[in-house]
């Protein structure tokens, strides 16, 4: 008796302190400010056994994460402990523009030493992150997590036992800025580095000579997914970790791509994935058995753990050259099933034209087939743990590959656009050369082309057309876009949208803001190598101090290098100071025997991928003495390089060249040249790739005979 008593005056105690809490709270009072400090400074990090120098938020990477609560205002301090200019940009959060991060485009760069103070209303629930906006720092380190909630929680979907965030990210040991002029120099050492490189073995190997052929003929070049080699794939900065759940709950995962250059395959161990928010807006709930996540995207899903177990829940590189864990559960590991390798020599685009993105874009029907076969076999060999394993590859996979899930996302509401404003189409086609690594669009970087001009109440519309072998996760600042699909009017939104290789995207947006905001390519490197816009405002006036350093946002930096070849018999070699556009190139050839050189100094002037124009001069002891030059470098079907000069005497010269790799280590190559004056030379050769910095070379040239040794690569 007495104790149910003391258990009445208790319910009534706590329905007293409910209702006095319910009165009290906030609801319309005002917003509730909360404050973040962060700090950026360097950090030494040792993911591979070798201690290199990173960057981190709060000496941690990924940085912390900042939670938040519609409604709140968010007052972020960034201090910049670093000797170098920093930003941070706030992903896929709706910000006033001065808050966006954007050096020189919207916000000042945090100096050495120097703090910034962010503020801004939150608007908005959901998954979030942020990310430094300056050069190469985010693949540093510089990026971590946001989490929003909402006023009202949702009820349209089991609710989770457990709430937590995984931020994906990609390290490479080498020095990103190192690794940018790698490819700017069009060397092949980061494939060679992840083995990816496209030989004639391989060809041959994988029966895919008329593929080859033809795509050669068309002057396309190799399909490759990824340009860099990593060393280590992490979530929240591991590759791999645990997050003890009791069997039967429910995980609710907030997923975030943080990679510099990385998509991500994701599945799990323990069944289905339910995809119930896409970049941070709640969609329909869907269940998938994996899915491609596109850089700077973010995903909630909901996970279960089935019973006794750590499930696996694997991020693997879309590449295929790694993976990082989060076991899901406690006890024995249970393993997720394995992302089939791309075969890069039988990625047949053709059939990827048509603008269906939920079409397999990685493989090919054939390539499909046989990792089924596979799989069969496996288990027709009938041990237990085989029997496992024919049960898992016999569960029905759609797709081994596929692309991200955009055509399912629906929308919880019609997103449709005002019908009542005027609609923009802008067409851009995302174009580029892999060779040079210039990544433009329509033909153009930034420093070339850079606005977009837009109204404000216009609903505007982007038609994405990838013309390049490369995936290009585009992300548009300020704005959430619906990325046009099969759900009509439930269309959903998203702040990043992937355009695959040859294929195509639409995307369209209400133009609600004002002044400038960045549209870009989220591969770090392509964004950097021109790959950007600035969609900016019709009429909008930018701030003064903004206005003064804005010249630096189209910064065209020069990159040098040199291939210097030393043989018994002679040297050759190029040695290149260049932008985007300029090339200042000497090339060099000279015979140790009869002491004869021959010098081409040259300044080039790149116009697209198959054209560049040149002058300069021809320096020589030969017979023919230094004269002034001016030609043209074309490239011909089979992507052999073609240069035709005519000089001041009024001689000609052609000159053709190509280069095969045989094996990821061998190549071999030739050079056939005519001059009306010195008439027919010729050179052939083979390399043998030691490390990034040096080949074993063997040569005959029609002028200085055969010999051997190194070719140095500075
Ligand atoms: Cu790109």
């Amino acid at each position: 008796m007495e104790i149910d008593m003391k258990f009445r005056i208790g319910k009534i105690v706590l329905l007293v302190l409910i209702i006095a809490a319910a009165s009290f709270s906030p609801k319309k009072a005002n917003a509730e400010v909360k404050e973040y400090n962060l700090e950026i400074d360097y950090k030494t990090v040792n993911y591979t056994g070798k201690e290199k120098r990173a960057m981190s938020v709060n000496n941690s990477i990924p940085g912390p994460t900042l939670y938040f609560k519609e409604g709140d205002i968010a007052r972020i301090n960034v201090k910049n402990n670093m000797d170098m200019n920093t930003s941070v940009h706030w992903h896929g959060v709706l910000v006033p523009n001065r808050a966006d991060g954007v050096s020189y485009l919207t916000t000042p760069p945090i100096k050495p030493g120097m703090t910034y103070t962010y503020e801004f209303p939150i608007k908005q629930h959901g998954t979030y992150w942020y990310h430094s906006h300056t050069g190469l720092q985010e693949q540093l380190g510089v990026y971590g997590s946001i989490v929003i909630e909402p006023l009202e929680q949702r009820v349209d979907i089991q609710e989770p036992d457990i709430d937590h965030v995984i931020v994906l990210s990609d390290w490479t040991d080498q020095n990103p800025n190192e690794v940018l002029r790698d490819l700017k120099r069009g060397s092949e050492y980061q494939s060679y580095r992840k083995g990816s490189m496209q030989t004639l073995l391989g060809v041959i190997k994988n029966k895919a000579i008329i593929e080859n052929l033809k795509r050669s003929l068309r002057r396309m070049p190799p399909m490759d997914i990824s340009d860099v080699a990593y060393d280590s794939f992490l979530i929240n900065g591991e590759p791999m970790s645990t997050l003890k759940v009791e069997p039967g709950k429910t995980v609710r995962l907030r997923i975030i791509n943080a990679g510099s250059s990385t998509y991500f395959y994701l599945n799990y161990a323990g069944g289905d994935i339910q995809i119930i928010s896409a970049d941070g807006i709640d969609v329909e709930p869907i269940d998938v058995d994996r899915l491609l996540i596109a850089i700077a995207e973010t995903y909630d899903v909901l996970l279960n753990v089935p019973e006794e177990g750590a499930y696996e829940f694997r991020a693997t590189a879309q590449d295929g050259s790694g993976h990082a864990s989060l076991f899901i559960g406690e006890g024995e590991q249970v393993l997720a099933q394995d992302i089939p390798k791309p075969n890069l020599y039988k990625m047949d685009h053709s059939h990827h034209m048509n603008k269906d993105p939920g079409m397999e874009m990685d493989r090919s029907d054939s390539d499909r087939k046989t990792h089924d076969m596979k799989g069969m076999t496996h288990g027709n060999m009938g041990n237990d743990s085989m029997e496992m394993s024919m049960s898992e590859t016999m569960k029905m996979v759609e797709n081994p590959r596929p692309l991200p899930p955009y055509n399912k996302l629906r929308s919880l509401e019609s997103t449709e656009l005002p019908p009542e404003n005027k609609t923009r189409e802008v067409v851009l086609n995302l174009t580029g050369d892999m060779e040079r690594y210039i990544w433009t669009i329509n033909g153009k970087t930034l420093s070339e082309d850079d606005k977009i001009l837009i109204r404000k109440g216009e609903n505007v519309r982007f038609v994405l057309v990838n013309k390049t072998m490369m995936h290009h996760p585009m992300h548009l600042h300020g704005h959430f876009f619906r990325v046009l699909n099969d759900q009509g009017e439930y269309s959903p939104l998203k702040h990043t949208v992937d355009v695959p290789p040859l294929g195509s995207a639409v995307i369209e947006f209400e133009a609600n803001e004002e002044k400038d905001w960045f549209f870009h390519c989220h591969v770090l490197y392509h964004m950097l190598s021109g790959m950007s816009r600035i969609v900016s405002y019709e009429g909008s006036v930018i701030d003064p101090d903004i206005k003064e350093i804005r010249p630096k946002l189209y910064r065209d930096p020069l990159y040098y290098w040199a291939d210097v070849t030393i043989l018994s018999q002679m040297t050759d070699g190029i040695a290149v100071i260049s932008n985007t556009r300029n090339i200042i190139s000497a090339r060099w050839e000279a015979g140790w025997e009869d002491e004869e050189y021959e010098i081409e100094l040259t300044y080039n002037r790149y116009i697209n991928r198959f054209i560049t124009v040149f002058g300069g001069a021809d320096i020589t002891n030969e017979e023919q003495k230094t004269r002034g030059i001016f030609g043209i470098r074309y490239l011909l079907p089979l992507l052999i390089d073609s240069t035709v000069w005519i000089d001041t005497d009024a001689d000609l010269r052609i000159i053709l060249d190509k280069e095969i790799r045989l094996t990821s280590r061998l190549s071999t190559f030739g050079e056939l040249q005519y001059d009306t004056e010195s008439k027919w030379e010729w050179k052939a050769g083979g390399a043998i790739l030691i490390n990034k910095w040096l080949s074993l070379v063997g040569q005959y040239y029609s002028e200085f005979g055969g010999g051997g040794g190194i070719q140095i690569r500075l």
